[in-house]
Parts: structure tokens; sequence; C-alpha cells
């Protein structure tokens, strides 16, 4: 096991990483940005290091001075988080040629999945079920109308090295598919220096559910159920919950053991999420994602599984806690994203938090890096907390996030918590009853 461990990231996930790394006795390392001298994150770990000026691309995403830090102190491991570095192929060959271990999967497998095309390819080779649409890339608009005649419309065309939301483009028509097809491979062009592009069924009212794997590199792997994610907007994820509110234990084991079949396949390490839009009963992967999820506690609520400290196991070459049959889904769990924003419109809200309370009692988890008198600073993203609750049954969960709410002080900054008691008193929310597009709905209605 390793004795020290770098965490190449900050706020509430870096503590997270930091808690795991204290119970497993591994000593930890903190980097930040001249910007987050006072933050959370710092104070934790047992040591620290300035990376950088404050913003991201000469901090958090410094590749040079991530692999300093960790030679100055002495760290064998890096944790990237989510987001920052975590899916960086290049960033992953770097840390194991200056002989230091990535705590994630390897380079190749963030690679593929990091290509859409050829991550649907390879999911769809190895049997877990896909969106139809086309065979590979659409170089053409001849190739396109071709497609789109072949699946029927509405068709949507996305970007290869897209991705949550970006570079996508809807034809609702034929006569559409044109407009669409150019306005994708320009819009992939000038965001990713990659024009290239697929199509598939465009899928009308959807969930979004994804699957969670862990591998251990050698060829075993377990899934560890589905977290329903539908609740969204502009692609920023609000509300999470597991199990999905629609899907059952027998729909549960079996698109579970497709993605579980899958991961061992390509001998997958560490902790991954297979993301489907489940419509009809029919489950359609999109994209995986090869790092842990800022909605992981969710899972670790319902099954019982600390899967930091499993994937800081599985890097150092330990085998895996549990097997298939040890992994039981126990009650419900939500979580809520709690955004440093001022409603109606999201507006990010920095500033100095003068009171924090975190909620607790039975069933209720706060994972945050704020403080009484922390100043937000305004150069990263605005989640400033997840409020995760546990429940014997979904009202239970439900029951116990309003009162947990109730509890919360955040003052000096708006934050999204009045959506969350407004979406409470919804009852669809209250009967599970949602796709994709409900929040965008519902937000044009009530939030003007
Ligand atoms: C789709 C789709 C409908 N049909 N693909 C958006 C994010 C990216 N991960 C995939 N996305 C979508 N892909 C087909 N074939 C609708 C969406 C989509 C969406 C998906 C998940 C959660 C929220 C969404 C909001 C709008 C569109």
């Amino acid at each position: 096991m390793f004795s020290k461990v770098l965490i190449a990231n900050r706020g509430e996930i870096a503590l997270r990483v930091i808690r795991a790394c204290r119970e497993m006795g591994i000593a930890s390392v903190a980097v930040h940005s001249t910007a987050d001298a006072d933050a959370m994150h710092v104070r934790m770990a047992d040591e620290s290091v300035c990376i950088g000026p404050p913003s991201s691309a000469q901090s958090y995403l410094s590749v040079p001075a991530i692999i300093s830090a960790c030679e100055i102190t002495g760290a064998e491991a890096i944790h990237p988080g989510y987001g920052f570095l975590s899916e960086n192929a290049d960033f992953v060959q770097v840390v194991e040629d200056h002989g230091l271990t990535f705590i994630g999967p390897r380079a190749e497998h963030i690679r593929i999945m990091g290509d859409k095309i050829t991550a649907k390819d390879t999911m769809r080779k190895l049997g877990v079920p896909c969106v139809p649409g086309s065979d590979g890339g659409v170089a053409t608009l001849d190739e396109a109308l071709k497609v789109g005649d072949a699946i029927g419309y509405p068709v949507i065309v996305k970007a290869t090295a897209g991705g949550g939301g970006r570079g996508m483009k809807l034809a609702r028509t034929r006569e559409e598919l044109d407009h669409a097809f150019r306005g994708a491979r320009a819009e992939a062009q000038a965001a990713f220096g990659n024009p290239e592009v697929y199509i598939e069924k465009y899928l009308g009212t959807p969930r979004h559910i994804e699957v969670q794997v862990f591998g251990d590199g050698r060829g075993n792997a377990v899934h560890l159920g589905e977290r329903d994610c539908s609740l969204q907007r502009r692609h920023q994820k609000v509300f999470e919950e597991a199990p999905g509110p629609a899907i059952d234990a027998e729909t549960r084991a079996r698109i579970g053991r497709s993605c579980a079949e899958a991961v061992a396949a390509i001998q997958y390490a560490g902790a991954g999420t297979i993301e489907f839009l489940y419509e009809n009963g029919e489950f359609y992967f999109i994209e995986m994602n090869t790092r842990l999820q800022v909605e992981h506690p969710v899972t670790e609520a319902i099954f019982g599984v600390d899967l930091v400290r499993e994937q800081i196991r599985v890097a150092a070459g330990m085998p895996m806690h549990f097997t298939q049959d040890d992994l039981k889904v126990q009650g419900h769990a939500i979580e809520v994203r709690i955004n440093a924003e001022k409603l109606p419109g999201f507006t990010p809200c920095p500033g100095t938090v003068t009171t924090f309370h975190a909620p607790g009692g039975l069933g209720v988890r706060m994972d945050s890096a704020l403080y009484s008198g922390y100043r937000i600073p305004p150069y990263y993203d605005s989640l400033i907390g997840k409020l995760i609750v546990h429940g014997f049954d979904r009202e239970e969960a439900l029951a116990r996030l309003k009162r947990a709410l109730g509890e919360l002080i955040v003052d000096g900054v708006d934050t999204t918590v009045p959506l969350f008691h407004a979406l409470l008193e919804e009852p669809d929310i209250q009967r599970g009853d949602y796709t994709i597009h409900w929040l965008e709905k519902w937000l044009e209605t009530h939030m003007r």
C-alpha cells in the first residue's frame, strides 16, 4: 500500500479523498492555487504544496506543477478526483513515466472512452445495448442522409470528441440534416479540433440512467447498480438518486451484469460509470466516464461501500473488498448539488460564507469544503456542497432530505437550496416520475 498520496483536486472531492486516505493510514498531500491558500482541503491534508496562480490552466491542470509536487513531498500516487486531469490519458502516461501511480484506469481505457465513436463501438462489441445509428464516423452529407433514411428521423449528430452534451445537433427531419451535420462538424472542429461526428436515432423522452462499475484491472469486475440522473439543467446534474425509481431488481441485475461483463473483458481498473438513455423499458448506451463521479455517494449509501478506498486498493495492486454476491441494495439515497448560484438565472455567486452549518442526524451526509468565514473564489465551478440522504425507502429519503435542507445554513451567498425545497413539493418528484426534460420545462414555468 502507498504511504503517501497526492490529491490533484480541490473542494469537497479533495476532502473526500483525504478522508479515505486517513482511514487507510495513508498520508495526504493537498495541492492548491494561490486563490485556495485558505481552502479546507489545504487545512485538512497532512501537507500542502502551492502549484500556481488562480487560473486552473496554471494550477490544477498544470502537469509539471503536479508532478513536481509529488517529487518534493515523496507522494507515490495521485488521485485526480473528478474534472481537471481525471480523464486525461496523456497525464496518466506522464504520471507513469515518472514512476508514480495514477489512481484510476489505464491510459488506454481513458483514451478509448474519450473518443465517443470508439467507446460505442467497443461497448457494442462487448454486448452492451447501444442507440441505433451510424456504424462509426460519418464524413459526408451523403453518408449522413443514408444513415438518416435507414434509422428514421429525428436523428442527433454528435461529435466523437464531445460528451456531456457538447457538440450535438438535432435534425427533426431529412430537410434539417444538412444544417445539423454542418453545424455539428463546425462546432466539433472549433471546440475540440476534431470535426468527426456520428449519428444516432434521437430518443424523445428518455431517463438518464448510469450504471456504476468497478474493476480490479485483472479481469474481475462488479456493478453497483444504477443512478437516475435525469434531473439536469444545461447538462449539469442537480438531483441524483439510487436506485432509479423506474428500475426494478431484475432489470438492475440484467443491465448491471452486461456492464460488469464488458468492463471485466477489457480488464478495466477502478471506478467507472456507463451512461444510458432509458426509454420504454430499453437501455441505450451513450458514453462511459472513466472517473469517480460527483454523485458516487448515493451508490456508496445504498451498497455500504467506500468507492475511494476501493480505488486506492486496486491502484496499489490489491484485490477488491467485495464480490457481486456481497453487493445488495439497502434502501434509497438522494443527492442534491448545492451551488453558490443566484436563482432564477443560476448566476454564479462567489463571496464570503458568513455562517455555515451542516445538517446531521441519521442517514444524512454532507460533503462540503465550506466553513464559516470561507471566501468562495470566483475562478472555479460553483458546487459548494453535496447533501446526501439515505433512508429505508424512497419516501423516507425524501422526508429526510426535506428535514436536512431545513437544517442547512449557508449565509452570505445565494445558493440553489430554495430550488430543492420547491422540487420536493412537486408530485412528479414525489412519485419519481420525470425524464431528462422535466427540470428545464419546470424551470420555464416556476423560475421566471
Ligand atoms: C441523446 C439524446 C437523445 N437521443 N442521444 C446529452 C448529453 C450527452 N451525454 C448525451 N445527451 C443526449 N443524447 C440520443 N440518441 C438526448 C441527450 C440529452 C440528455 C441526455 C442526458 C441527460 C440530459 C439530457 C438533456 C438533453 C439531451
